[in-house]
């Protein structure tokens, strides 16, 4: 297995006219959806000593992400609209290749697309208790979307259409309960009850935006603190990842998402799902973050909004990973059988108590905007 993943990251890496020799490479593990692997090579320095340098290659899920020239023309233009925004911050670098007669930013290998960008060393944190830390990831994220504010959305394209419908998702859930295709229903009633009695409630934000009285701004959409890279010594974080999803979209969903993932007690899958919930410590040093670079853009209803998106979107990530169980477990990988279920039984949780603590969490969001100036 192994080996075969060797042999075609060195393809790849030939493909994308890689420097040097390729010597080693390993899996990183955090995406749930794209495979990753940060490949190793070593060249001669010009003195005759070796350097080593690395590169991330990236298998796109295909059934994810349906289009790749779309995906990645999105990826290009946002990266390039930041890097003339911010000159002197690192930015996403994306390595091309000849394909079909046609220079592309991918390549595409039968079922496979596979990108590569430069490595860039840096820590990035699952689970983290530093308040610091936490902070410094919302200001990212608030910076990333300040970057993008004046950054004309009409040029991007839907990577995944409806990706934040939070109504269609629970249309699709429905859907796929009444058809059952693995005959999993019975084993998730309880879950397809919780979900549908808060239905109107998540689907707020949604409904919102189709009401028009929130704004479309053009968002990262998948903000796990994760996709924030920071400094190995200082600590500082240095870039934004993961763009696939940069769309489009309701500033409220980057920030519940970031919520969701970064102030849950618990991993996002655990099995114990009686400690998950959400830590108000962590809650406010992001929100602090956030806010601090983006509160006075907000609108009202967008700063009265942010803590409802928190319990939304988890509602939303429950629909998902409920649905991917249901169906046979097709969009997200997994670990084992029922991974898709814990996944679903811990969002559920945290979303229980992120219900009952919705008020302290909107009393954090106004506090912190007032103090960095509501939008006149
Ligand atoms: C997926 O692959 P990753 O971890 O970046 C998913 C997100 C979910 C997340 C849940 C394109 O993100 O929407 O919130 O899993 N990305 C896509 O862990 O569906
Ligand atoms: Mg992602």
């Amino acid at each position: 297995m192994n080996e075969e993943i060797a042999r075609k990251l060195l393809d790849v890496g030939q493909a994308f006219h890689l420097p040097g020799s390729f010597f080693s490479f390993e899996e990183i593990m955090n995406g749930n959806v794209n495979r990753t692997y940060k490949v190793n090579y070593v060249s001669d320095d010009g003195t005759g000593m070796a350097a080593t340098h690395s590169y991330l290659v990236q298998k796109i899920n295909s059934y994810a992400f349906r289009n790749p020239e779309i995906l990645m023309s999105n990826i290009e233009r946002v990266t390039e609209h930041i890097r003339e925004r911010c000159p002197d911050k690192i930015c996403l670098q994306f390595y091309h290749t000849q394909q079909n007669g046609q220079t592309r930013a991918y390549l595409e290998d039968g079922e496979n697309i596979w990108r590569v960008y430069t490595y860039i060393p840096a820590v990035t944190y699952n689970k983290c208790s530093d308040t610091h830390i936490i902070r410094s990831a919302g200001e990212a994220f608030g910076d990333f979307q300040m970057a993008l504010s004046d950054f004309d959305a009409s040029q991007l394209y839907e990577t995944i259409p409806d990706f934040h419908d939070t109504r269609k998702r629970y249309e699709q859930l429905i859907r796929d309960a009444e058809a059952d295709p693995c005959g999993r229903l019975s084993e998730v009633r309880e879950e397809l009850g919780y979900l549908l009695s808060v239905q109107e409630e998540a689907c707020c934000l949604t409904d919102l935006y189709n009401a028009g009285e929130l704004a479309l701004r053009v968002t990262h959409n998948d903000t796990k603190i994760n996709n924030v890279l920071f400094h190995p010594e200082t600590g500082a974080p240095l870039v934004v990842i993961d763009l696939d999803t940069v769309m489009p979209g309701l500033i409220g969903n980057d920030f519940g998402d970031a919520v969701r993932f970064a102030a849950n007690f618990t991993e996002e899958d655990a099995e114990d799902t009686s400690k998950a919930g959400i830590d108000l410590n962590i809650f406010w040093a992001f929100a602090d973050g956030f806010l601090s670079r983006t509160a006075p853009t907000l609108t009202k209803n967008e700063t009265d909004t942010l803590a409802l998106s928190c319990f939304s979107i988890t509602c939303e990530l429950a629909t998902r990973f409920l649905d991917d169980y249901l169906v046979g477990d097709r969009y997200f990988k997994v670990k084992s059988e029922k991974h898709n279920l814990i996944r679903a039984r811990c969002q559920i949780a945290l979303a229980r108590d992120m219900h009952e603590k919705l008020r302290a969490m909107n009393a954090i969001v106004q506090s912190s905007a007032e103090q960095y100036g509501f939008r006149k």
